[in-house]
């Protein structure tokens, strides 16, 4: 079965294939040359973000036919029934209602008959006097010693979220405190994450939505047997686990107060999560207000993401420029690389809220797609990769597009080392588009067997995103706007943006794995051959004795 699109929108996409094919052999080079105009009219700005879309391989007819498909596919629509509650994530039934989480106190959404805004505030109040207590030094340890030291331990959305944002506003952060974050199973992850930790001081935010996470659940008891074994008291517990997730039930089961539980909803996602209580270490680490800033941020765009024109909504501009590049030009990955070393694990984050919100192959209606859907996302931070694989994305044979994300202004102001960094983000983007031709090599006096390696082919598309510097309100935006452009492309491609089926099956799997590896006696295998042959090679290895 295939997805049959509406007449209206199939002929949208006609129209954007037959446009395609006329501008496919178009340089960059030539477009800038015949319109002077490109690098300033291409460009969108909102929210403290300025996009410059010019170095896309487009024309101002292409935004205008994307910019149909958007209308033709029902975005203005499903946008809108996002905002109203509506239960878009259809594969679970659920509403999608991240944007909830941060619309202003006083603002009102009723869902089912609750209002959900008024929830989030009693939660984010919750929240803040917690985070008080821990930033005065009120909340005391089992021993009456000040908490230092606070470990998040959760996994995918409930680590991604977290870490990113605390590296990202580390600027803003309490230096005298210690956060640390544990989401692997591999018990390295946790044994050095508390090595030098003292446990009286030891605060665990146990981060999961659902408390039934294999990985999580297994650190959390480590980190219980861990903090019982330093304190000799099972009732330290209490005054150094603290809970988020939306399952009361379960909490408790697992020996945290509930008093020390910070809920929410079935309607957040877990890649979704960063601005509800999942937020928590952030909250600690820069305070209530700046928490308050971030989400002012996110709501910001939110707004603009409701209510500007397509054709100046930045998020519908990226994520419509995202569905030309891996549908038309058919890339199929996309690098983000961040000029600024605070946003080291948004590449990370990106990962998991593009790549699991659109790596999918069915659509809404359970047919399979149409069209080729989410790109591969990842990256790091510039100017690092310049100088390992940047190479591939500007000689290699695969287009990577890429977002350029820089800020003006340096949060650590220090010589020179700002302009240089960014002087980088524009002669990337410069050299991606324009590259070097075989004459302008030879013009340099390179040696003649030099100049097929030197010439540079450019026409490899880019986005430049820049802010004027990296704050709790930016950074709200930015991972806003990524998450509308998500959306954007989900709405397009008529995929679930919000489900993850496709992680199932790998943990159903593991679970019946797992007491073949732990059992004495040799356990009967009936896996495939080359499980079966893992397993037992995995046994011996693991029963070998020392050297
Ligand atoms: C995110 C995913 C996934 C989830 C983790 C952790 O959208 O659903 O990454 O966040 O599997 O789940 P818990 O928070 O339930 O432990």
């Amino acid at each position: 079965m295939t997805h049959e699109p509406s007449p209206r929108r199939q002929a949208a996409w006609d129209a954007l294939e037959a446009h395609f094919a006329e501008l496919a052999p178009r340089h960059l080079r030539e477009l800038f040359a015949e319109d002077p105009g490109r690098g300033r009219r291409l460009r969108a700005e909102a929210e403290g973000l300025y996009l410059d879309y010019s170095k896309n391989r487009i024309t101002d007819e292409t935004i205008r036919l994307l910019m149909i498909l958007a209308h033709e596919s029902g975005l203005a629509e499903r946008r809108d029934r996002m905002f109203r509650g509506e239960h878009i994530n259809v594969s679970e039934d659920r509403a999608v209602l991240h944007v909830a989480l941060r619309m202003p106190q006083g603002a009102s959404l009723v869902v089912d008959g609750v209002d959900v805004v008024r929830e989030v505030h009693k939660v984010l109040d919750q929240m803040s006097a917690f985070a008080n207590q821990v930033r005065s030094g009120q909340w005391k340890g089992y021993t009456g010693k000040a908490i230092k030291n606070v470990v998040n331990v959760g996994i995918g959305g409930s680590d991604l979220g977290p870490v990113m944002a605390y590296e990202a506003l580390r600027h803003y952060s309490r230096r005298d405190l210690t956060f640390r974050f544990v989401s692997n199973v591999d018990a390295t992850d946790f044994v050095e994450a508390v090595r030098d930790l003292e446990a009286e001081e030891t605060l665990f935010i146990i981060s999961s939505k659902t408390f039934a996470t294999l990985e999580t659940i297994t650190n959390a008891q480590s980190a219980r047997a861990w903090l019982i074994e330093r304190l000799g008291d099972p009732a330290a517990v209490a005054r150094h686990f603290v809970a988020v997730s939306t399952s009361a039930e379960r909490v408790s089961a697992f020996g945290i107060d509930t008093a020390n539980m910070f809920g929410f909803w079935d309607w957040v996602g877990g890649r979704y999560s960063l601005d509800s209580a999942i937020g928590l270490s952030t909250m600690i680490a820069v305070g209530p207000e700046r928490f308050s800033e971030l989400l002012a941020g996110f709501h910001a765009m939110d707004e603009h993401f409701r209510t500007a024109p397509f054709e100046r909504n930045l998020p519908v501009l990226m994520g419509m420029l995202a569905v030309w590049n891996r549908d038309l030009l058919g890339c199929q990955t996309v690098g983000v690389m961040p000029y600024d070393q605070y946003l080291k694990r948004l590449p990370a984050y990106l990962q998991q809220l593009t790549m699991e919100s659109n790596g999918k192959h069915v659509s809404l209606d359970g047919t399979v797609v149409a069209r080729e859907t989410g790109p591969i996302y990842w990256g790091e931070p510039g100017t690092n990769g310049q100088h390992s694989f940047y190479q591939l994305i500007h000689q290699g044979t695969t287009i990577v597009p890429l977002d350029l994300i820089a800020f003006a202004k340096s949060l650590n102001p220090l010589g020179e080392h700002h302009d240089i960094l960014t002087s980088n983000v524009f002669a990337q983007a410069q050299a991606l588009a324009f590259g070097k031709t075989e004459e302008e090599v030879r013009g340099d006096g390179a040696p003649e067997h030099e100049v097929p390696h030197r010439v540079m082919e450019g026409n490899r598309p880019t986005n430049v995103l820049m802010g004027e510097m990296l704050t709790p309100r930016m950074l709200g935006s930015i991972i806003a706007l990524y998450e509308h452009s998500v959306f954007t492309q989900g709405t397009i491609w008529g995929v679930d943006s919000f489900d993850q089926w496709g992680v199932e099956l790998g943990k159903v799997l593991a679970a019946q794995i797992i007491p073949e590896l732990v059992a004495l006696d040799e356990p009967e295998l009936h896996h495939d051959s080359s499980t079966n042959a893992l397993i037992e090679q995995y046994r011996r290895l693991k029963g070998k004795e020392d050297a």
